[in-house]
């Protein structure tokens, strides 16, 4: 079985960063470690919540886990709590990053335009460096616009997403998606481009409902998909279907808009979805 370790906040409530990644993974067969670099009440969008940084963990933990050999097959990194956090990060895939292990870097920090709340305008900077050491880096559009400095636009074609994917390999990563493209009403999806000049799409149903934490549930599944031998085109449809369907189970609920996305009645579907991508890759 492989073995990932996720760097990420714990939100206590609110299903966003490690409480979706940990049972996401889980279900999809790879044993997800887990280093938390804070514990917050709820995310951050609750009016009132609580943090307690835990950047001082993070090295007496990897001191620990480099005396005991452990090794993963996978790095997973989503929101960090600050700049000096994102060093850290850095410093950690210097300790941990091998040939043959994946650097995933989902840099949640903006949506809609907008940095969230606890970050000011000099963090965009300080993740651009993480993502530099990244494989595979699954920013918004948003997020790839304040990555790169390219404006942020809700109207474009094909041409504005390519140029926002060839500034972000040149940060240094080896692929670039993008989540959350749309180039016709009713559309929703994703797209890479990588050094090879490989490049992708996938487009799903647009649905009306924005949760917190979608790009956490969408990033833990493609992580997930890849752990479990999946190409990087089914890791990313096969994420993008089943947030479409988490939304859907969501969306029944009025009171759901800031518990994140309903994933748990949806995990058995999720291993159907999966075994079904493995059986024709096969
Ligand atoms: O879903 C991303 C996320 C993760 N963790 C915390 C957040 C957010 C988004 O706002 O606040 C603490």
């Amino acid at each position: 079985m492989k073995r990932i370790v996720t760097l990420q906040d714990i939100s206590c409530v609110g299903r966003c960063s490690i409480t979706v990644a940990l049972p996401i993974l889980s279900a999809m067969g790879v044993e997800c470690g887990i280093l938390p670099t804070a514990v917050l009440s709820t995310h951050t969008m609750f009016k009132t919540f609580t943090v307690k940084d835990l950047s001082d963990q993070i090295e007496p933990i990897s001191d620990a886990w480099e005396k005991e050999g452990i090794s993963f097959d996978g790095i997973y990194t989503g929101y960090l709590a600050s700049g000096s956090q994102c060093r850290q990060v850095c410093n950690f895939f210097d300790r941990f990053g091998r040939p043959d292990n994946l650097i995933l870097v989902d840099p949640a920090m903006a949506d809609n335009g907008k940095l969230y709340p606890a970050f000011d305008s000099s963090f965009p900077a300080e993740m651009a460096k993480v993502c530099a050491k990244a494989d595979i880096i699954l920013p918004n559009i948003t997020e790839a616009s304040l990555l790169t400095g390219l404006p942020y636009r809700t109207e474009y074609g094909p041409d504005y997403i390519e140029a926002l994917s060839e500034k972000l390999l040149e940060l240094g990563c080896k692929t670039a998606v993008i989540t959350g493209v749309s180039y016709e009403p009713g559309q929703l999806g994703v797209t890479y481009l990588n050094k090879d000049r490989e490049k992708f799409s996938y487009f799903t149903r647009w649905c009306p409902q924005s949760y917190h934490g979608t790009g956490d549930l969408y990033s833990s599944v493609v992580l997930g998909g890849l752990m479990r031998g999946l190409s990087l085109g089914d890791a990313l449809s096969l994420a993008a279907d089943f947030v479409v369907v988490c939304i859907e189970a969501t969306a029944v609920s009025q009171s759901a808009r800031w518990y994140g996305v309903e994933f748990e009645s949806q995990i058995p579907l999720l291993c159907r979805m999966l075994e079904k991508r493995l059986k024709k890759e096969m």
